[in-house]
C-alpha cells in the first residue's frame, strides 16, 4: 500500500483570494491558472498496520504532530473514502522554497490526493481527486491538471460543486513562460488561509474586487483560446493587483510585497514600456512571477541577473498534471 506522484505547482492567472464556504473550501469565484513544469512536489504516502501513527518528512525534516495536522486531516478523509484504518507515512520534497508564495500547498496537497488514494487502493477519476485536492487546499484542485486550467467555484454546501478542469493541456502554447524570481526563502508571516478570510470580511475594495473578476475570467479565456499574448498579460496583471488590493485594504493590512518587490515591479513596467513585452503576477509572498514568451527569455534573464538580491531565477512552461511514479 504505497504509491510515489509528481505534482506541479500552479499559478493563478485570475486569482483565488476567498472562501465563501470556509468548512468544504468552496471559494468566492472562478480561477484559471497554469501548471508549472519547474515547481514540482514529489510525494510518497505508504499506508501500513506497522505504523503506530501518522508522519510525515517534508523535505528531509520530520514534521511536529502541530505541523502535520492539516495532513493527519487529510489522509483522514482517504482512510473515510477507502474504509481502511491504517496510518501512514508520507514523504514529501519540494525541488523549490515551501510556503513563501511559490504555490506549495498547490502540488503538495494534488501530490498527496494522488498518492494517498493509490496507496489506499482508490482509484478516482481526475474530477473527484480535484475535489479531495480542494479539501487539503484550495489551489490544490488546479494542480491536478496540467496545462490552462479553471477552478469552478461552485455552490455553498455542495462538495461535489466544486472542481478544476482542464482547458487546454500542457502542449496548448509551447512558447508561453513563467519566469519565477525568487526574492525571499523564508515562511510568510501570514498564511493565505487566515489572509483571504481577513480580506472578505475587512477589505471595502472586496466587493469591487468580486463585481469585476469574471469579466476578467471571461476576457483571459477568450484571450487564451486566440492565443492573444498581449490580452492575457495584461489581464493577468491587473487582476493581481486587484487581489493585492484588497490585501492592502485589509485590516490588519496584509503586504506580502518588500521592497526588492516593488522595485522589480517599476522594473518590468519600464522595460515594457521600452519594447519588452512582459507582464508581472504575485501571490501571497514577495516572489514576482513574470509571465513572456520563448523568444524574449534569454535578453530578459540577462537583465535580471543584474539584480543581486534575486536569490533564484525558475524558468517554467507550462507543465503536466499529477501522475503516479510507480514502475
Ligand atoms: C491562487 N492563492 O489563486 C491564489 C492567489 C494565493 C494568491 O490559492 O486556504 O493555499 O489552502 O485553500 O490554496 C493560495 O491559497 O489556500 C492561493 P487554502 P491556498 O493561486
Amino acid at each position: 500500500m504505497k504509491s510515489t506522484v509528481t505534482a506541479n505547482a500552479n499559478i493563478a492567472l485570475i486569482k483565488y483570494w476567498g472562501k465563501k464556504d470556509f468548512d468544504l473550501n468552496i471559494p468566492q469565484n472562478n480561477s484559471l491558472s497554469v501548471t508549472l513544469d519547474g515547481l514540482t512536489t514529489k510525494t510518497t504516502v505508504e499506508f501500513s498496520s506497522l505504523y503506530k501513527h501518522d508522519e510525515l518528512i517534508l523535505n528531509n525534516i520530520l514534521q511536529s504532530i502541530e505541523e502535520s495536522k492539516k495532513l493527519i486531516s487529510f489522509l483522514n478523509l482517504i482512510r473515510e473514502k477507502a474504509n481502511i484504518n491504517l496510518f501512514a507515512k508520507v514523504i514529501s520534497e519540494n525541488n523549490f522554497p515551501t510556503a513563501a508564495g511559490l504555490a506549495s500547498s498547490s502540488s503538495g496537497f494534488a501530490a498527496l490526493a494522488l498518492a494517498g488514494c493509490d496507496a489506499a487502493g482508490l482509484n478516482l477519476s481526475k474530477k473527484e481527486l480535484s475535489i479531495l485536492a480542494r479539501k487539503g487546499s484550495g489551489s490544490a484542485a488546479r494542480s491536478i491538471f496540467g496545462g490552462f486550467v479553471e477552478w469552478a467555484a461552485g455552490k455553498i454546501g455542495y462538495d461535489e460543486s466544486s472542481y478544476a478542469m482542464q482547458l487546454y493541456d500542457e502542449n496548448y502554447w509551447p512558447e508561453i513562460r513563467v519566469i519565477v524570481l525568487v526574492l525571499e526563502e523564508g515562511k510568510k508571516e501570514v498564511s493565505s488561509r487566515s489572509g483571504m478570510q481577513s480580506s472578505v470580511f475587512t477589505s471595502p475594495m472586496y466587493k469591487s474586487w468580486l463585481d469585476t473578476v469574471n469579466l476578467d475570467l471571461i476576457s483571459l479565456k477568450r484571450a487564451l483560446l486566440e492565443k492573444d499574448f498581449t490580452r492575457i498579460g495584461s489581464i493577468a496583471e491587473s487582476n493581481c493587483l486587484k487581489m493585492h488590493s484588497t490585501m492592502l485594504t485589509s485590516n490588519p493590512p496584509l503586504i506580502y510585497w518588500n521592497a526588492n518587490t516593488l522595485e522589480l515591479v517599476k522594473y518590468i513596467l519600464e522595460l515594457r514600456k521600452n519594447g519588452l513585452e512582459i507582464y508581472f503576477t504575485i501571490d501571497a509572498g514577495p516572489q514576482i512571477k513574470i509571465l513572456c514568451l520563448e523568444k524574449d527569455v534569454l535578453n530578459l534573464k540577462k537583465k535580471l541577473n543584474s539584480f543581486d538580491f534575486i536569490n533564484k531565477i525558475i524558468d517554467c512552461s507550462s507543465g503536466s498534471g499529477a501522475f503516479i511514479l510507480n514502475e
